[in-house]
Formats: structure tokens, sequence, C-alpha cells
């Protein structure tokens, strides 16, 4: 039997479709070019034109000397780089949107979270006393642009980890100096002739993912969250059924929230309706894709058409009117595929230029207007639409839970904690928590599976799962962050705390950027006691079973830093050094308490990680986990006692026997 390409049946019905109309996507693409079997494994130097090296037998090395275990090291020690540079480089633009607010320069924003703004100037050291918001906001936004160039000292955000992880960076010399700096550092190390020792390289690259975690990423978040809003929960729809066959679809694709929140308000602008209804419309229809989708998720409930891997085949729906980009993840191959279609697609970012694209380079000073001139170019576009196919798949579902939220969730307004949370882990309520998250690659065995598989299991398990980016997006769609979820699939413990507290078993975090959510989230629970002092004593594990992009690397990088057991899905990409994987894995357990490892099986990545989460609960003195103790409270409870009442089965309300 044909490898089911994905298992997402929007998508796999697309698939039949490009393939009958002879288009080509990245999964045919993929298929008809393997990876390099050299570079793909780290055997590859190309860091100088003496080269390429490739370091194919025992004992080889490049024409410099340079050795297998410096080659795999800098390889990796770049990719963190790249990926760092990614998010920071995003987390500085929202900097700078948020000073241009502050001086009153950019006028279709404002402060949207007050609260959230005092947090960054508490650890920013912004004064507040007495003050203008504006003016706090000021200070806030060059404080947070002074980090990216800081060249001495420590990052201010590095405070927000517990206490004695940050003495363990102290203690190995890998608190972040400046984000840039850090970035600048590893390009520098990893140029020819310089950093020859994998151990160096690889600490180095350490802290350069550092500064993209507690640095770059948080930055990222918090200033979106000041300019936009903190989520809280609220339901959406996901997947290609979303998009409307009588209305002007508009898509939002990329990472950044700035132009797509405004689009957000453009499309709801009842002149821009009218506009759209003068072109044959019923409406304007806006969803996303990837991360700028997550934003706009999040914070306004706009819903999500697919993750990385659908970009193409929502355009050959025939059904996109205009495809807005910003950064990030953006395949070249829409630009071709887009102009076989009515689809204008629209880039808006100085760092991002496509051939054959249109550019409407996006200024924060008139960001309303050339929201508006966005949404009237789709609604032009509607008339010239062709003949459409939509796959009638769709799924609701609940995103929206910020930190901040989940502390309200726990102990409301006035009492957030994360008392309960600690304590059903303690109690063994809950076996453990699991963020699943990262990117799609079509060189894993079925698009979305292995999300899905890990995610599953991990529910199954009574471990609460949290997610972001294309993992979160993976979930939306097979109905996992639907609070119904807990019902069916959530082992007995996480189903009672799920019905307890209205949520389901799967929290959508939001953005890759949001990773750094689950870092302050860690903080928190390390903080709150109960789980031991430090991120490394938490029953936890990190996944990113399908990633591909450096950010995902990076992303790893620092939650292994951060103390967490990281499994990265495929094949590693310095399998070629034994020494180095070696490293990775055992070294850094024993420096940071976390390890980085690459697993391609989905069966094997969930084994280690209850392994780890098991022994993490013993290491603390916790009872074995224990799943008969639970379940036998609520709806859940309830509902099995009326099915086997209906199928005329023994059961009792009052025990669990027999059910
Ligand atoms: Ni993260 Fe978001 Fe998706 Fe991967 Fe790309 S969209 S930043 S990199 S592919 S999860």
């Amino acid at each position: 039997m044909a490898k089911i390409k994905s298992i997402d049946p929007a998508v796999s019905e697309m698939l039949e479709q490009a393939e009958k109309e002879g288009l080509s996507t990245a999964f045919s693409r993929a298929e008809d070019m393997k990876p390099c079997p050299i570079g793909h494994v780290g055997r590859c130097c190309k860091h100088c034109h003496m080269g390429p090296c490739r370091l194919m037998k025992p004992g080889q090395t490049g024409v410099c000397g340079a050795t297998i275990e410096t080659v795999t090291a800098r390889n990796l020690v770049r990719m963190i780089a790249g990926g760092a540079s990614a998010h920071s480089d995003h987390g500085r633009d929202l900097a700078l949107t948020l000073l241009a607010v502050a001086e009153g320069e950019a006028p279709d924003y404002r402060i949207r979270d007050k609260g959230k703004l005092l947090l960054m100037a508490e650890y920013l050291g912004v004064p507040i006393k007495g003050r203008e918001i504006l003016e706090i906001a000021q200070d806030v936004g060059s404080k947070a642009l002074s980090q990216f160039g800081q060249q001495t000292g420590e990052l201010l955000s590095v405070q927000r980890a517990p206490k004695p992880r940050q003495e363990i960076w102290r203690r190995l010399g890998m608190v972040p100096r400046g984000i840039d700096r850090e970035v600048v550092e590893v390009m520098h190390r990893t140029h020819v002739g310089n950093d020859q020792d994998h151990e160096s390289l690889l600490k180095a690259g350490l802290r350069c993912a550092l500064a993209d975690g507690w640095g770059g990423s948080m930055l990222a978040t918090d200033l979106t969250d000041v300019l936009f809003g903190t989520p809280s929960p609220l339901s959406a729809r996901s997947n290609l059924g979303i998009l409307s066959d009588d209305e002007v679809n508009l898509i939002v694709h990329g990472h950044e929230p700035t132009l797509s929140e405004m689009i957000a308000v453009a499309c709801m602008d009842p002149e821009m309706i009218e506009y759209a209804k003068s072109k044959g419309a019923k409406g304007i229809n806006l969803a996303g894709i990837c991360c700028t989708a997550n934003e706009v998720l999040m914070r306004q409930g706009v819903g999500t058409i697919g993750n990385f891997l659908s970009q193409e085949l929502a355009v050959m729906t025939g059904a996109i009117e205009l495809m807005v980009v910003d950064i990030q993840c953006i395949m070249e191959a829409l630009s071709p595929l887009c102009e076989r279609y009515h689809t204008s697609l629209v880039t808006t970012s100085p760092k991002v230029h496509i051939h054959g694209a249109t550019h409407i380079g996006f200024d924060e000073h008139r960001a309303l207007d050339i929201a508006k001139q966005i949404v009237r170019m789709a609604c032009d576009n509607y008339p010239k639409r062709g003949k459409t196919h939509i796959p009638q798949f769709q799924t609701e579902l609940v995103a929206g839970f910020s930190h901040e939220y989940l502390n309200y969730l726990m102990g409301g307004y006035y009492r957030g904690s994360f008392r309960p949370l600690n304590d059903a882990i303690m109690t063994g309520r809950l076996r453990g928590v699991a963020g699943v998250v990262g990117c799609n690659n079509p060189r894993t065995s079925s698009h979305d599976a292995a999300h899905d598989y890990v995610t599953r299991e991990f529910i199954k398990n009574d471990i609460l799962v949290v997610q972001t980016g294309c993992g979160a997006i993976s979930a939306a769609k097979f109905g996992l962050l639907a609070p119904e979820a807990a019902m069916e699939l959530a082992g007995p413990g996480l189903r009672e705390i799920c019905e307890t507290l209205g949520i389901p078993p799967v929290l959508h975090l939001g953005s890759c950027v949001d990773n750094s959510r689950i870092l302050t989230t860690l903080a928190q629970m390390a903080n709150e006691g109960g789980l031991g002092t430090d991120i490394s004593d938490i029953p936890g594990v990190g996944l990113a079973p399908e990633w591909m992009s450096e950010k995902a690397i990076s992303i790893g990088c620092y939650f292994v830093a951060s103390g967490v057991y990281t499994i990265m899905g495929g094949k590693s990409p310095v399998e070629a050094s034994e020494v180095v994987s070696e490293y990775i894995s055992k070294v850094w357990e024993e420096q940071l308490g976390g390890k980085y490892e690459f697993i391609e099986e989905p069966e094997e990545m969930v084994a280690r990680s209850l392994a780890h989460i098991d022994a993490k609960r013993q290491a603390l003195g916790l009872p074995d986990y224990d799943p008969t103790r639970y379940g036998a409270s609520g709806d859940g409870m309830l509902l099995r006692y009326l099915e086997a009442v209906e199928k005329g089965e023994p059961a009792s309300l009052y025990s669990t026997k027999g059910l």
C-alpha cells in the first residue's frame, strides 16, 4: 500500500487534486529529491570555498583539518543562530512598533494590555510610579530594544528563570549578554579558522539559543500581548473547509501580528464589506496559515486553514483571492502557483521580497490604510474567481491559553496560582506535562501523523499537553483542542481536571515565539513549590516531532538549556559524529538537566518521554503514576454509566468497577 502522505483528509484530497492537475507540491518535490545523504547528517562543511568538504571516512578531515566533531557542531550552532536571528528580529520589530505607538507615530495601534506593559516594566527595570502609560511604554520600548544591542552584562529577562537555573547558566558562562551579540558571535566562531572545539562551539550555541528563548522570543510575545492583548480562551474553526464559496477569501500567512491585526480590523469595516458585496461576494472571510494565523487566532478567533504544508494546497482550491505574507516559512513555490489562479500574492516586509508577487511595503504609520488597500485588492479579485475545489473538512477548537490566563483559570483574578496544577502532578492525577511544538516536514512518515500520535498518547497517559506553532494547528484540525476531546481521549485524571476547569486536554499557547510562554509557565511551576526548585525537576518533556526549520532547532536548544528533555523527530543533523551526538544528550544532561535527542519513531518518542517523566516523579519522591485511582467522578463517569445502561451491561454510579 502506498504511504499516506497526510493524515489530514483535506490535505489528502488536495494532494489528489494536485496529482490530477499535474501540479507539484512540497510533498511531490520531497519525493523527487531525496535529501543529500552527506549534508543531512552533518558531514558537509561549506563555510569556506576550499570546500564544500565531505567527511565520509572515519578520521577524515576537511581541507583545513576540521574534524567531524567540529564540522557537525559548527553546523548545528549555525542553525541555532539562524533560528535565533529570525525570532529575535521579529521581536525587535515589535519593540519598534511599541516605540512608534508611544511616540504617537502609529495612530492605528494602542496599548491593549496595560497590565502586561507593567509586568514588562518590572522585569526591564522601568519605573512606573506616577507616570503616564505612554511614558512607561516609551521606556519599555527603548529598554526592550536595548536588549538586542547590549554588549555586556546579562539579558534582563533572564531573571524570570528560577534562581537555581540562573545559577547554572552563570556557572557555565551561558547567560546571554545581548541578543544580537550572541548571534554574531556564533557566526564569527564558526567562520573558517576559529573555534575548533565542539564543546565550546556547543556552549556558544546554547547561549545563543537562550538569547532567543529568554530574550528575542520572550520580548516578541510580551510586546505582542501589550499591543494586541494577552490571549484568553475563544473558539474558532480550522482546516480548508472554512474557506468560503461565496465570500472573498483573504489569507494572512507568515509570523508577524502587526499587519494581520489591522487586516482583521479592516475586514470588519462596513465600508470594506460593502466593497466586497459590490464585487458580487457575500462578505469577507479572513483566515490564516502558519504562525500569523496563530497570532490572530489567539487574539481575534480568526480561523486557520492549515499548517506549513497546507500553504500550496490552499492556493490550489482556487478559492483564495489574496494571500498576504510577512516573514518566515513562506514557500517560494507559492508565487508561480498563484499565477495559475486568480490569487494575488502580496509581500509586505522589507525583508521578504518574492519574485512575481506584488510588494506593498508595510508602514505602521499608516497601517489601517495599507490593510484596507490589501482588502480592496482581494475584493477586486473576486469576480475573477474560476472553478473552485474546497475540501469540506473543518473542526471547532478553543485557543487562547496564555500564561496569564492559566493563572486566572486556576486561582481567579485576585489569587491567580499554579497550585492546583502542581498539586495535580504531585498527587498523580496528572502524570506530567508535555510541550508538543514545531513544524511540518514532508520527510516525516505522514504529514501531521507524528504530532497527532504523540499528543494522543500523552493525553491518554494523563499528561497535559501544551502546543504552539504548526503542531497546535495540527491538534486543532484533529479536534484535540476541543474540550470534548478530554471526555473521549484523555486518561481518567486529566479528564477530571479538564471537566472541572472546562478546558481541552491540549492547550494552544500561540505561535512559535510564544514557546516563551512555556518557559515562563515552567518557571512558575518550579517556583510554586512541590515539584523541586528548578525546571529540570519537573516531570515534563518537550517534542518537535516534525521539525524542519532552524527556528525549531533554536527552540529545542533553549528548552534543553532550560532543563527540559527535548526530543526532535527525524534524522539527527549531527548523526555523523558520535561524540557530538553523545555530548548534546549525555553531557548536556549532566550540565543542564535537559538533553537533546533526535528520534525517528513516534512510538519511541512516547516511550522515552514516559520513562523520563516517571523517573522525574520518582526523583521527587512522588507516588507512582496509577490511573486506576482516578476517573470515578464527573461527566465522563456519568456518560460511561449511561452508555452501559443503554447496552444493558452492569453499571453503578457509585463504583468504577465494571465500567
Ligand atoms: Ni515555527 Fe511558525 Fe510552522 Fe515551523 Fe514555520 S510556521 S515559527 S517554523 S513551519 S512551526
